[in-house]
């Protein structure tokens, strides 16, 4: 693929977007003021498109500025495919927790697939001073602290971001199976199996695709689902509650390794005919999360968020379709003993958020 293809799409979204080499001279200051300092990588939710995002930033890093890279992520690993990519590809030796790995101040830190320094799942008392943001999540963008590289940038993937930038600078990093493999799978799952996909993003799919074992790929996208999210799923139909268009369901309290079925939840019940706007929840660890899904223009997906919850985000798709999520402050620790305080607890949850819903 030639360059200037890719630069005939990189066109101006709002005032954020920049072109490739405006990125690459940044990346060069940002560097530049800090020669020593090794890189952190930092993404708050592991899936693959932060996860593929992240890998091939540290080769390019590696490759290109010569630099030492450690990738940091946030809260746990729950998704089953998140799961499955660990154990197969012995994830665990290359991405780091956070808390193992504390952000040093002398660092060179880095965002990838988020842009929210305020992220819930950031942990408490960490104060992250990103020096370079590589994100798509356009809507959450008023958030971040302009010191530095912002290149947040209205594509389906980060790992589109990316796969432009190692196309540009060392294309030689796509070469890497596992780089092509991680980053063709967070364009697919990011784009829902390439549904909602834009020019640019096609162009970088086929890129990184060819690149990576078919095989594979099938193999990480024909992932298992337990038992479990079945039963989620049941609990969710059983409890849900419409008006209109909306729908407001919880699956209750759950496991922290089974948290991530609430987003598989709410992608599952947006499809269904006649509904324009989900909102599932879920109790993890005494936390209420909660995932968004909304079609066309009649809400405001972001909005709904920060009015209810006043944190999260989201993004939306070229189609219109929005997608997003966010924590609600509920302090549910003190209750979480028996089975009786779990039911009051997801009482009190289920009413809140369906009044919140169902009012909007
Ligand atoms: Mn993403």
């Amino acid at each position: 693929m030639a360059l200037s293809t890719y630069r005939m799409f990189v066109v101006q979204y709002k005032e954020y977007l920049v072109n490739i080499e405006e990125v690459v001279a940044q990346m060069g200051l940002v560097l530049g003021s800090l020669p020593d300092a090794e890189c952190r990588i930092v993404f708050t939710q592991f899936d693959p498109d932060a996860v593929g995002s992240a890998v091939a930033l540290k080769a390019i890093l590696e490759h290109h500025f010569k630099r030492r890279v450690t990738i940091l992520y946030c809260g746990a690993i729950g998704h089953p495919q998140n799961l499955f990519l660990c154990t197969r590809y012995n994830l665990k030796q290359l991405v780091v927790p956070i808390q193992s790995a504390p952000v040093a101040c002398d660092g060179v830190t880095i965002l990838v697939d988020s842009c929210s320094t305020t992220d819930k799942r950031i942990p408490q008392g960490l104060v992250l001073k990103p020096r370079m943001v590589f994100d798509h999540h356009v809507e959450d963008n008023g958030r971040v602290d302009r010191d530095g590289l912002v290149w947040i940038d209205n594509v389906g993937a980060t790992a589109v971001l990316i796969t432009e930038l190692a196309q540009h600078l060392c294309p030689e990093v796509l070469a890497d199976p596992l780089v092509a493999l991680l980053l063709s799978l967070g364009i697919y799952t990011d784009t829902k199996s390439l549904k909602h996909t834009r020019k640019r993003d096609r162009l970088a799919y086929d890129i990184v695709c060819s690149n990576a074992s078919e095989t594979e790929l099938t193999e990480a996208i024909n992932y298992r689902v337990r038992e479990s999210y079945f039963l989620q799923l049941t609990k969710a139909v059983r409890g849900w509650r419409r008006q209109g268009g909306k729908l407001v369901t919880g699956i209750g309290v759950v496991p922290a390794d089974e948290g991530d079925h609430v987003s598989v939840v709410a992608d599952e019940l947006i499809r269904m005919e006649g509904i324009t706007f989900v909102v599932v929840w879920v109790i993890v660890d005494g936390v209420v999360r909660i995932s968004a899904r909304s079609l066309g223009s009649t809400i405001d997906l972001n909005e709904f968020l920060k009015n209810c919850f006043g944190n999260g985000g989201g993004k939306i798709g070229p189609d219109g379709r929005g997608e997003g999520g966010a924590i609600m402050e509920m302090s549910l620790h003190k209750m979480f003993h028996d089975i009786r305080s779990r039911r009051v607890m997801e009482k009190m949850v289920r009413t809140t958020l369906s009044n919140a819903v169902l009012a909007v």
